[in-house]
């Protein structure tokens, strides 16, 4: 039965989890009998190895939305926020703020001295357990197309949209433009 005793590895290295998975009655007799057991057996392992692979659903909330006032004539700002994801892994994918015509996720880096931005056309991985923050010299909400000045006091509607988790509204609240 040399079919068994090659079969017999897998039980091995699977161990006391495949004890559920029929093996114990495992028919010799018939080859048809075999087959349909032997897929029922790997279906088991597949569905031991989804169980064992990491794919927590995301938590995200995000907070402290801030921008600094504009003056007449300005039109493109940055927007700043908070993103705390107490889940598995996801991706800001795209923000919407109505209040301005155009709104892209930015990076910024120093160049040789000079302040480069950079479109994060794939959005910006939020990975499992952390905390993302998007402030002044770093990555941020661009705002473009502001039709009327971001006035200090005042608060604005922005959407996040994320991969895994959907979308989340938070306020943006305009603080005078010598903040920070
Ligand atoms: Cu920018």
């Amino acid at each position: 039965m040399s079919f068994a005793v090659s079969f017999g590895a897998f039980g091995e290295l699977s161990g006391e989890a495949m004890c559920t998975t029929g093996w114990t009655h495992f028919p010799f007799d018939a080859a048809i009998y075999r087959t349909e057991h032997m897929r029922q057996f790997f279906a088991s392992v597949a569905l031991l190895l989804a169980a064992c692979t990491p794919s927590k659903a995301p938590d995200i909330a995000v907070e402290h939305g801030w921008a600094r006032a504009t003056v007449a004539g300005q039109h493109s700002a940055a927007a700043y926020l908070t993103i705390v994801n107490r889940g598995g892994d996801d991706r800001l994918v795209e923000v919407s703020v109505p209040r301005a015509g155009h709104a892209m996720l930015h990076s910024s880096s120093m160049d040789g001295g000079v302040m480069r931005m950079r479109d994060l056309s794939d959005g910006l991985a939020i990975p499992a357990g952390t905390t993302v923050e998007l402030a002044p010299n770093g990555t941020h909400v661009m705002l473009s197309g502001l039709a009327a000045p971001l006035l200090a006091g005042e608060e604005f509607p922005a959407t996040l949209r994320f991969a895994r988790a959907g979308t989340k509204d938070l306020a943006i609240k305009v603080v005078e433009a010598s903040a920070r």
